[in-house]
């Protein structure tokens, strides 16, 4: 997967050389992010809006039509680096394509040259990847969740506007939806005081995702909010424990201690159903819209929580 980052505080992503490759610190090139950003299989770019602009105080802002408070992001500004940016990407890619058809072409002459002569496969052209997804976190925007976590995660190529100030000219939106898809997203009903939190937050969310970066594609079957479908999915995660057993005078539940699996699974649950009810109601009552996500222990066990079950169907 190919990440590109504009922003006007390239530094907030870690050092970044000279053809916007991150560093080995930074949010980018910390962990398993890190390690997979450094084997290649994402490559990050971090790119200076301020690269594109053209007057010699490199303004990126001007005030707002209508009045109000505050700047606006300019358009002109940010629509040259998105096209750049897009366009360098594609090059980027027709030239590793043809590195790579070179390089197939020339196993396959070391190959023919051995082998007897015969009609050769006609060379298919390799498939052209799909546009890139321009992402422009907003607090206006649709929620981030783990469901649009893993379409990204699905993505090839996925573009991060980091607006500041009041915001980006709303034009650079329309104009980009011309040619691609657009997500205007935000991760939380609070207010930041620019895109770039909200980027680091999206890319490790969907870097995790991404096959090959998590250890055991396990955990991330087994994700709270939705998840693969894992036992746990829907649930907030339960609590966890590790050595030394007793501690400060607080104890290991024996449960966990006892390896009877069976028996520790249904105690995870039922934790995890209890931290739910208590935290994420909303969550239960998802659940239990599914009809399929909530067995009668479950609902026995929410009841004891003091979730509103009805006794007799124990429907919610
Ligand atoms: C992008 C500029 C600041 C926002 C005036 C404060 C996301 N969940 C979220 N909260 N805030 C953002 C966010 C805030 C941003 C920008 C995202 C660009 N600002 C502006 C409008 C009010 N200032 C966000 N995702």
């Amino acid at each position: 997967m190919r990440i590109d980052i504009v922003t006007i505080f390239p530094d907030y992503f870690g050092p970044i050389d000279a053809d916007g490759q991150v560093g080995a610190s930074g949010p980018l090139g910390v962990s398993l992010i890190g390690k997979a950003g450094a084997r290649g299989d994402i490559d990050f770019r971090v790119h200076d809006l301020r690269r594109w602009t053209t007057d010699v105080h490199h303004a990126v802002d001007d005030s707002p039509f209508g009045g109000g408070p505050g700047m606006v992001m300019k358009p002109d500004v940010w629509g040259a680096a998105l096209d750049d940016v897009l366009a360098e990407a594609a090059a980027a890619e027709v030239a590793t394509t043809e590195t790579a058809a070179t390089e197939a072409a020339a196993t396959e002459a070391a190959a023919t040259e051995a082998a007897p002569v015969g009609p050769t496969a006609a060379k298919t052209p390799a498939a052209a990847k799909p546009p890139a997804r321009l992402v422009v976190p907003a607090p206006s925007g649709v929620p981030f969740t783990q469901e649009l976590a893993a379409a990204y995660a699905a993505e090839s190529h996925l573009v991060f506007a980091c607006g500041r100030y009041e915001g980006i000219d709303s034009r650079v939106v329309a104009d980009a939806r011309t040619r691609m898809v657009v997500d205007e997203v935000s991760i939380g009903d609070y207010v930041l005081a620019g895109g770039e939190a909200a980027v680091a937050v999206i890319v490790e969310a969907v870097c995790r995702l991404l096959p090959g970066v998590l250890g055991n594609e396990q955990s991330a079957a087994d994700d709270s909010f939705g998840g693969a479908g894992g036992a746990m999915s829907g649930l907030l995660e339960g609590p966890v424990y590790t050595r030394p057993r007793a501690w400060r005078g607080l104890e290991v539940p024996d449960v966990l201690l006892s390896g009877h699996h069976q028996a520790i699974a249904r105690w995870q649950r039922d934790e995890a159903l209890r931290r739910t009810a208590a935290n994420r109601p909303d969550l239960i009552r998802r659940l239990a819209a599914t009809g399929d996500g909530l067995d009668k222990r479950d609902r026995q066990v929410i009841a004891e929580a003091g979730f509103p079950v009805d006794g007799e169907s124990m429907a919610l």
